[in-house]
């Protein structure tokens, strides 16, 4: 690892002879050097020269032969000839040879300059003093970019000389420098160039590809006098910052050994933060959505969300007791809701901060996901009413891999927010790392690049510099609806967390850190000199914020118990009782009018828009609709249909997201009809079905898990009136987003109080297709169900439903069509919400029996495992059969009570009834090799006998499933075999409850132990196939 270099002071000699005082302050600010300064090379300065000497010959004769941007030149540099006679080298036929050399001179003169200016434009940042430490570069170089004037010797890199400073020289419609000057000399150009480029700001956006774009950026930051603050302006910016730091030292000396993630090193950020949503207040913004990271959390709830301090402050006490169910989080996780009047605007605003898990930028495409969803509600097609803002760490930002997916999702239509502003607090460590060890990009930033997002790099300890950025920030993002980045530059005062030892790692930066003045005092200096504010203003205003703090303390310590109902982020207005529960236990019917079933299918057979070709092969699919429809019957996809359509003329806004979800994975979808003759023109005949109906949105996403999975959670978090779903394109693919599955789905309910109807329908089955897409890995889902698995409900009345409450998640695998309609339905029809991972049929979308009546539809409900045996008083003595079983085995089974198509609480699975036979293809036998958790654990209860999918995959090899489809036909007779041994008491004896279960359960070890032993007699061996042979990407 290369050392820490203190930047030694290096004047350039030649600069303090040639330069005035002001020009050697700026120069000596960035006199890194990186020896002597390159020679232009002759070659390439001759060749230019003659090329623009014969373009300026043909000028001449006539200005139309040449491109309009050398007539304009030519005509500039002719009027400027003509108003000095010093100047007026430019013949008005051909030329001597010694006009034609001082002609070309000064077209070369004109000409380097207009390169130097914009030399400084694209790599200006590189010598810009950003770090407040003076210590590191922040892009990791200390290489000096050799068109950079850095020291007078340089000049010879285009050709000038010293002499040439005092010359006046035309400015290019590229650069606002000048103000209203049409010329300057090059002395003071370089001046103005260093002190917008090189000093407090780096700028990153010559890369935009837009000129309009790079114009405007250059107008807010080189024109002169942009960075002028009024007092006022300067005493709420000083108010801010005392408030931030003041902040970090109550909680100091409040909490001296407990981990805070404070902002001490970077306070800057409150005062950054509110100018951000001050300005965009301004600018007509009425919500706001931040997602952030630990550190400063807690400051950013205090001071820009305004969450009441003794509320925080009681997340200190260990004492209090939770009111809410749930585990809790740590108080830098929790999120927050709050409305309330910007000062500054005096405008409505309603600012929320998304609860995340320690993962960090995790909740990243989260925010974006809410975000969107909140645009949507409002019918905010532009953005210009909500907008988030994400806060990050410099480590995380360039090492994790789902800010790169969310900043690619950030211009895709139906995934943008239209425009995210991102806040790097750039303290230049993570944890114990240095960044030269953290990433390989000069910046933590060059991610954002990728969609030509500008980058402000700012130095944190000048605070209107970082006051003047946010603003520009704010105000790109509400003029171009793109994405920004601004990084402050800063460094972290204490260890990673207020309990660790830096100079274990870091001793000089550490060193110097010790000597680093607070920025508050700095500037508040300068301000007391200035005569901005008096040293008792400052006093006072320090002294009334640490009053608030006391008194807010003061009143923490009465609170007896701790709501973290109080910290919800995402409130659902009426959706609950006023103590936050669901209103009911109960849940409505779903099943629906046979003429909403009829008018569904016919508008999903046909193409509801005049003039519209779609091919052929899809004119087949819709007459196979029409025929079903007549027939009284749907498969997948039109059962799929039947529920979307009936929820949307419910005023359910439905929102389908995932990898070519539109035509589907599996092509029996086609949801988005595409013209054969007409380029990009698409119907979407779900949205045709009712005038008055709810939107309907499919969208294929980008090739990203994690990140889309991510952002329609957010979806879902906004409004619990929605159906959203992500569809996996194979089930397995899940694991790429895992984090958010484990973080946020499974436990969300339990860390954040926070309810999530979202939907994942992950394609599932043993059917082949290569080892790992056979299966969707229930297992994991299984295991990640609720927490005890041993605790026995209560059974009550509502017990249907109450089952569902009382589990973090669904877990389903239908065996119908009918099923997967019910299920979809209930999702939305529930007083709660609850995620529901439904494992969707991959064969069974075109076998010939997963078919389902209108009848299953046109009545009745979901069905649920449990709630349809216990409830129903339906005693179901006999193999249960579900997902793709059913029709495989349909035919060949005439005396079992297969009544119960799938499960409705996972958590069942831990206390399955006793005499229930289940033959799912959710290979919970296979999946237990693979995972070694599930099956043993549901064995040793002796609750169980899981009999389906004897052996499939390779034995030890840790895969699912072999490729071939043989297998697991073979398997599923040999199953077929078991169950005809089965004694099976017949379907339907009804049996009351709750003595039903305690009935039957002493008596069950008998019957296991006899089924457990079939099991073994009858365990079927996949035959020769023992590759794991793949069957393409
Ligand atoms: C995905 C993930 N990996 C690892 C960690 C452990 N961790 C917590 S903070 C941290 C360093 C973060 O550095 P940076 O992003 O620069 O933020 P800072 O703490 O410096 O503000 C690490 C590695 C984590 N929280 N999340």
């Amino acid at each position: 690892m290369s050392q820490l270099r203190l930047l030694p002071s290096r004047l350039g000699a030649q600069a303090s002879r040639l330069l005035a005082p002001h020009d050697i302050q700026m120069f000596s600010r960035r006199s890194r050097s990186s020896g002597p300064p390159a020679p232009f090379p002759s070659s390439k300065r001759g060749g230019s020269s003659s090329y623009m000497e014969e373009m300026y010959f043909a000028w001449l004769e006539n200005p139309q032969s040449v491109h309009k941007s050398w007539d304009s030149f030519f005509r500039k540099a002719s009027e400027e000839a003509a108003c000095d006679p010093a100047q007026s080298r430019f013949p008005e036929s051909r030329p001597s040879v010694s006009s034609r050399t001082k002609t070309s001179k000064l077209v070369e003169d004109h000409l380097a300059v207009q390169s130097l200016i914009r030399a400084y434009q694209i790599r200006g940042h590189h010598v810009a003093q950003l770090d407040p430490l003076g210590i590191l570069d922040a892009d990791l170089d200390s290489f000096v970019p050799s068109d950079l004037i850095t020291t007078i010797d340089k000049l010879a890199f285009y050709d000038l000389r010293e002499a040439d400073l005092d010359k006046e020289f035309q400015l290019p419609t590229t650069t606002f420098i000048g103000g209203s000057e049409h010329t300057l000399s090059l002395r003071e150009i370089i001046r103005r160039l260093e002190s917008t480029y090189c000093q407090h700001i780096g700028l990153e956006f010559m890369f935009i590809n837009d000129v309009e774009q790079c114009q405007w950026i250059r107008q807010k930051f080189e024109t002169p006098g942009v960075m002028q603050f009024s007092s006022e302006e300067k005493r709420t910016l000083l108010a801010r910052l005392v408030r931030s730091m003041r902040f970090e030292d109550f909680l100091a000396r409040k909490w001296s050994s407990e981990k805070r993630f404070g902002l001490e090193g970077c306070e800057v950020m409150i005062p950054a933060l509110k100018t951000i949503i001050d300005k965009s207040s301004e600018m007509g913004i009425e919500n706001v959505i931040l997602g952030m990271p630990h550190r400063g959390r807690l400051n950013v709830l205090a001071n820009v969300i305004r969450k009441d301090l003794e509320q925080i402050f009681c997340q200190f006490d260990p004492k209090l007791e939770a009111a809410d169910e749930g585990s809790g989080d740590v108080k830098y996780h929790l999120g927050m809701y709050h409305e309330r009047i910007n000062r500054v605007t005096n405008r409505n605003i309603t600012l929320s901060l998304v609860a995340n898990p320690s993962h960090l930028e995790a909740v990243d495409p989260v925010v974006q996901g809410k975000t969107k969803a909140e645009q949507f509600y409002r019918g905010d097609a532009q953005g210009k009413k909500v907008m988030s803002i994400l806060v990050h760490g410099d480590a995380a930002f360039a090492g994790q891999g789902v800010v790169y997916e969310t900043f690619h999702l950030s211009d895709l239509p139906s995934y943008t927010t239209n425009g995210t502003v991102h806040v790097v607090v750039n303290n230049q460590i993570g944890f114990t790392t240095d960044p030269r060890m953290a990433r390989s990009s000069p910046y933590p930033t060059d991610v954002a690049r990728v969609v030509n997002a500008p980058i402000f790099h700012v130095n944190a300890d000048d605070p209107e510099a970082v006051i003047y950025v946010c603003s520009v920030a704010a105000e790109w993002r509400n003029t171009f609806n793109k994405d920004v980045v601004v990084d402050l530059v800063c460094y972290r005062r204490r260890g990673h967390n207020e309990m660790d030892e830096p100079m274990f790692t870091q001793p000089l930066m550490y060193k110097q850190i010790h000597r680093q003045v607070p920025v508050l005092k700095k500037y508040a200096d300068k301000l007391i000199a200035e005569g901005t504010v008096t040293l008792q203003e400052f006093e006072e205003e320090i002294a009334k914020y640490d009053r608030i703090c006391e008194e807010a303390y003061g009143r923490s310590k009465d609170k007896k118990i701790l709501h973290i109902k109080h910290w919800l982020d995402s409130p659902w207005p009426g959706f609950f009782n006023v103590d936050g529960e669901p209103k009911s236990m109960t849940c409505p019917a779903t099943g629906i009018p046979e003429d909403v079933l009829t008018h569904i299918g016919e508008v999903a057979s046909s193409v509801p828009l005049k003039d519209f070709k779609i091919h052929t092969g899809l004119s087949r699919i819709l007459r196979g609709r029409a025929d079903m429809i007549k027939n009284r019957t749907v498969d997948w996809a039109l059962a799929e249909y039947m529920a979307f359509g009936s929820l949307l003329k419910e005023g359910i806004h439905v929102r389908l997201s995932g990898q070519d979800v539109e035509r589907g994975t599996f092509s029996h979808r086609h949801h988005v009809l595409h013209d054969q003759e007409v380029d990009r023109r698409t119907c979407v005949p779900m949205n045709h079905l009712w005038p008055d109906q709810a939107p309907y949105t499919v969208c294929n996403s980008s090739l990203s898990e994690y990140g889309v999975l991510g952002f329609e959670l957010g979806y879902a978090m906004a409004s619990p009136n929605a159906l959203v779903l992500w569809e996996a394109q194979f089930g397995d693919f899940h694991n790429t987003a895992q984090c958010i599955i484990d973080q946020f789905i499974s436990t969300g309910q339990a860390k954040w109080v926070r309810h999530n109807g979202i939907v994942l329908l992950l394609p599932h089955g043993m059917e082949g297709m290569g080892p790992e897409h056979s299966s969707a890995r229930p297992e994991r889902f299984l295991q990640m169900s609720n927490d005890d698995s041993d605790a026995y409900p209560v059974f009550t009345e509502d017990f249907e439903v109450s089952q569902l409450y009382d589990c973090n998640w669904i877990v389903v695998n239908c065996s119908t069509p009918a099923n997967y309609f019910h299920v979809l339905r209930r999702q939305v029809l529930l007083p709660f919400r609850k995620p529901l991972i439904i494992f969707t049929p991959k064969s069974l979308l075109r076998h010939p029996e997963a078919k389902s009546s209108f009848d299953q539809m046109v009545s009745g409900k979901c069905p649920s495992v449990l709630g349809r045996w216990l409830m129903g008083g339906l005693v179901a003595h006999g193999p249960l059969l579900s997902g793709l079983f059913r029709p495989h085995l349909r035919p060949c089974l005439c005396n079992s009570s297969w009544l119960i198509p799938h499960w409705g609480r996972v958590g069942s699975l831990a206390w399955w009834p006793p005499d229930m036979v289940w033959l799912g293809s959710l290979g919970l036998r296979s999946r237990a090799r693979a995972g070694r958790w599930v099956l043993p654990q549901l064995q040793s209860r002796a609750h169980l006998a899981v009999l389906g999918e004897l052996r499939c995959g390779r034995p030890g090899g840790g895969l699912i499933s072999t490729a071939g489809h043989g297998v697991s036909f073979s398997y599923s007779f040999s199953v077929l075999s078991l169950m005809n041994q089965i004694d099976t008491t017949g379907p339907g004896d009804p049996v009351l409850l709750p003595e039903a279960f305690s009935l039957l359960y002493p008596g069950v070890e008998g019957q296991i132990k006899h089924l457990k032993d079939q099991v073994l007699e009858l365990r079927c061996d996949p035959g020769e196939d023992q590759g794991g042979a793949d069957v393409g990407p």
